[in-house]
């Protein structure tokens, strides 16, 4: 005898529905190690030519003592070095890479992102209470990312640790369903427009702890902060973002983006480049 079956939903299907429902989703094992050891040092390489320049002994960067050691000499003695590694490792190409993966696409597709576009440059943390900048906020308040972002209304970040995540690395805190709310009131924030809400408690924060390897995807809409539960490591990773180009409303609107980016006209550097710096460039590049 024949039995009727309902048709069994596959993976995907199972992931975008929980998607949608809770507002996020934590994928465990999703990148392959070797990627994300690749990302860090290559982080790491880009803080190292800037501790080798002012002569500072380098600790090893993989334990977490030396990785903390050697961005705080660098941030402590120059700052504007460590400003520009950090700005740098937004520029890497194992990011990149990382960010256009095909498994990362297909991923975002699954979610119901049919056209997938970058939204702007990938943003990398290095979160410890000694990395704040003065004047200026090492976390991020409760917020909302598409207020930042305002692409395509299913648009999504991307959250991806390099380091493990447990109780005491300022794990991402975020608040499941939240996203239904749509977008939250909020007040202004050195860091980012802070939510304060009266939909939105503190008490309905929940932490992740993502290992290297995994992926938190969170919708622009989920309310999410940065725990102050940290201790003086340094907490390594990286946030993407990513509209849908298919999405009417973004359509609707000629795919807006609140980005700007410019350059400036004048040389950074008075007498910069010489002519001998370039050609003895050229020089020993030929030899
Ligand atoms: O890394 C964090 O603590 C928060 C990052 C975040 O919210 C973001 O990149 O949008
Ligand atoms: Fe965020």
């Amino acid at each position: 005898m024949q039995v009727a079956t309902m048709p069994q939903p596959d993976s995907s299907e199972i992931l975008r529905r929980q998607y949608a429902e809770d507002g996020f989703c934590h994928l465990p094992d999703f990148f392959p190690l070797d990627e994300i050891q690749q990302i860090y040092d290559d982080e790491m390489e880009l803080f190292a030519y800037q501790l080798r320049r002012h002569g500072i002994p380098e600790a090893d960067w993989r334990d977490p003592a030396g990785l903390s050691s050697n961005l705080r000499a660098l941030f402590n003695t120059d700052m504007e070095a460590y400003l520009g590694a950090a700005r740098q490792s937004q520029l890497l190409p194992s990011i990149h890479n990382l960010t256009t993966s095909p498994k990362v696409v297909e991923t975002l597709r699954s979610l119901g992102l049919e056209a997938p576009v970058v939204s702007t440059k990938p943003v990398c943390h290095y979160t410890t209470e000694a990395l704040t900048i003065p004047g200026g906020y090492n976390r991020t308040p409760p917020h909302q990312d598409w207020r930042s972002m305002q692409g395509s209304l299913d648009g999504v970040v991307l959250w991806i640790p390099l380091i493990d995540i447990d109780e005491l690395s300022y794990p991402v805190e975020i608040i499941p369903g939240s996203h239904k709310l749509g977008l939250a009131k909020t007040v202004p924030h050195v860091s980012t427009p802070m939510v304060m809400d009266e939909r939105v408690n503190n008490d309905d924060f929940v932490p992740a702890y993502p290992k290297r390897g995994d992926l938190v995807i969170l919708s622009g809409f989920l309310v999410h902060r940065t725990s102050d539960a940290g201790d003086e490591r340094v907490r390594v990773a990286m946030s993407l973002r990513y509209n849908n180009a298919a999405e009417p409303a973004y359509i609707e609107h000629a795919f807006p983006t609140p980005y700007t980016y410019s350059y400036q006209l004048e040389l950074l550097f008075e007498n910069f480049p010489a002519k001998n710096q370039v050609r003895d460039m050229f020089s020993a590049l030929a030899s």
